[in-house]
């Protein structure tokens, strides 16, 4: 333990903490942009978080950036002095220097970490600023998913910082020196062809707009405002209760309701749920792993995580024989969309338009693979991030806190069960193909309903679950994130691991910490337990809570799809992957 005092106030800090962590400690705030806690990462680029110090003895105060310079016993700390407030504006203003001016027409206006610095040090003027020195940053727009526009980087390195110690991806890297410096892809790629498998997680830690998804909430208005059009909106199971956030609501809030009000009120002509098609791929699903296992094919990796198919197709394609064909609860919806549903309500097919609300950046990816197409329309027209539905609603002037909420009316495709409500979270998956999958293989309900040892948060998790009879004791395993995902693909391709069936989600936490949700500044993955916990609590309150039990599913089944696995559910339920 070493004294010091800082702003006047005596302190106590450990051996080697720095001044930075110290003052948080004691609610002394110091302004930083570069450095982020919860990811352990103190590059030191930003400069911004300045202070002066004093050692005893020592003649005059000097100065040092707080993020990495440890308190030492007697030392005296002014966070606030004339030339600490000086020194840290001056940084700011440096950032500016090189930085896109146009705040006003930045996706991440009035959520920006360099705008609540810039304020914070008290900036009125940008006296270095010269677009000379932006012309040559480069803006990536190649990704359907993805825009990275370097004119807005301040070289924070945070992002390669997620992607390579994160997610062990590795794709960016730091480019160019002095005032050209910025970040590009790996081998001078741009994001589509590079090794970049659009997860987000980078975007999730971007303190400013230099990193975002592609917006697309003009084409969603225009869909909206064209009398030929139906509308069909679906939202994710990770979404209900990760939105309200946006909205000042307290982490975990489930605005299911809210969200069905708010996108009828933007003029959303059909609201349909996400979590009905996470219940159709449990039958789809389901029974392919059956009839693998029957086969003796091992392991079954899940498919629903485009980020994850992403990462295989680039990083593991000898891996592709192992994943599930069962297109994505997404993918299955928009399937549905443009064939059954217009069946069934008298609407010609081609005036549907399908739009997904998704708490993912790799969602726009896999709603532009071509093998998702159904006779030449696509399955899923736009796919909206969680963070664009809430641009979308404040372009609308609508404050989702205020609306009451309502329920979903269609009735053919938006029940749910609570194994569709739990597909947003790590394991989710796994523990509604495991209630399936005795029911289909045994004729008789599981039991049990709840499966706690599928429910921990390490990023591999594994269990044995005895499915009775005729298949026996069945290994399973959960992975989240990209990195404990790579080590367990080269496990099975090293032929080291033992197991039935893999579910891999490519975020830490799953859906409820996709790289489509809000942005949390200074923070990475704060909500992700409390989100968690009331996609939990849905299922519990849910009447029914197997898949094979919804009764729009058995319906869907009985009208039109014949049943699991059949020539037609096959032929629109299941896909290919590009190896
Ligand atoms: Fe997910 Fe999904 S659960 S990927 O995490 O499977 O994005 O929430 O919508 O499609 O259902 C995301 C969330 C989904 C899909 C579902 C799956
Ligand atoms: Fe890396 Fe994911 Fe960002 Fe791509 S989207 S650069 S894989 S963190």
């Amino acid at each position: 333990i070493v004294h010091a005092t800082i702003n006047g106030m005596a302190i106590e800090a450990e051996e080697n903490e720095t001044i930075l962590h110290a003052a948080r400690r004691y609610g002394i705030y110091i302004p930083t942009l570069c450095e982020l806690d919860d990811i352990d990462h103190t590059p030191g680029t930003c400069r911004v978080c300045l202070v002066e110090f004093q050692l005893p003895g020592a003649a005059s105060p000097k100065l040092a950036t707080s993020c990495n310079t440890p308190v030492v016993e007697g030392m005296t700390v002014q966070t606030r002095s004339p030339r600490a407030r000086e020194s840290q504006r001056l940084q700011v203003e440096l950032l500016l220097a090189d930085h896109d001016q146009d705040c006003a027409t930045c996706v991440r206006h009035g959520n920006c970490e360099l705008q609540d610095v810039a304020q914070f040090v008290g900036l009125r003027e940008n006296r270095f600023y010269d677009p000379k020195f932006i012309e040559e940053r480069e803006i990536d727009d190649s990704s359907p998913a993805m825009i990275r526009d370097m004119t807005k980087c301040i070289r924070c390195q945070r992002c390669i910082a997620i992607c390579r110690d994160g997610q062990g991806v590795d794709a960016l890297v730091q480019v160019g020196i002095g005032q050209d410096k910025a970040v590009g892809l790996k081998y001078g790629l741009s994001q589509k062809e590079s090794t970049c498998v659009t997860c987000g997680q980078c975007v999730l830690v971007c303190p400013t707009g230099a990193l975002g998804e592609r917006d697309e909430t003009d084409k969603v208005l225009e869909m909206i405002y064209d009398p030929e059009i139906v509308t069909v909106f679906q939202f994710a199971p990770a979404v209900r209760v990760a939105f309200g956030e946006e909205f000042g609501l307290p982490p975990g809030a489930n605005v299911q309701g809210q969200i069905i009000t708010a996108l009828k009120r933007i003029g959303a002509d059909i609201v349909l749920d996400t979590n009905f098609a996470a219940d159709l791929v449990i039958m789809e699903e389901s029974a392919e792993l059956l009839k693998r296992l029957g086969a003796g094919k091992r392991p079954t990796f899940t498919s629903c995580c485009p980020a994850w198919i992403n990462f295989a197709e680039i990083h593991y394609p000898q891996i592709l024989p192992y994943l599930s064909s069962t297109k994505s609860p997404m993918q299955s919806m928009g399937v549905i969309c443009k064939t059954y549903l217009p069946e069934k309500m008298g609407i010609d097919p081609k005036k549907i338009r399908t739009i997904a609300i998704m708490p993912c950046t790799a969602k726009k990816d896999e709603a532009s693979r071509k093998q998702l197409e159904l006779e030449g329309m696509a399955e899923i027209d736009v796919v909206l991030t969680t963070r664009e539905l809430a641009r979308l609603l404040r372009r609308e002037g609508i404050n989702l806190a205020k609306l009451e909420p309502s329920g979903f009316d269609n009735p053919y495709a938006s029940e749910f069960s609570g194994a569709g409500a739990i597909f947003g979270t790590t394991g989710g998956v796994m523990e509604a193909a495991v209630r399936t999958m005795y029911y289909v293989a045994n004729g008789t309900e599981y039991d049990r309903i709840e499966f706690e040892q599928l429910r921990g948060f390490e990023g591999v998790r594994s269990a044995t679950v005895d499915m009775g009879g005729k298949i026996g004791v069945v290994k399973v395993a959960m992975c989240h994130g990209l990195k404990p995902a790579r080590a367990i693909v080269e496990q099975v391709l090293a032929g080291q691991a033992d197991f039935d069936f893999i579910e891999i989600m490519a975020c830490p936490g799953g859906c409820v910490d996709g790289g489509g949700n809000l942005r949390s500044k200074k923070a990475y993955m704060p909500n992700a337990l409390k989100r968690r916990a009331t996609l939990y609590n849905v299922d519990r309150a849910q009447k029914v809570r197997q898949s094979h039990n919804n009764e729009q599913i058995q319906a869907l089944y009985r009208d039109f799809l014949e049943k699991p696995y059949s020539d037609k559910a096959h032929h629109l339920l299941h896909t290919m992957y590009n190896d």
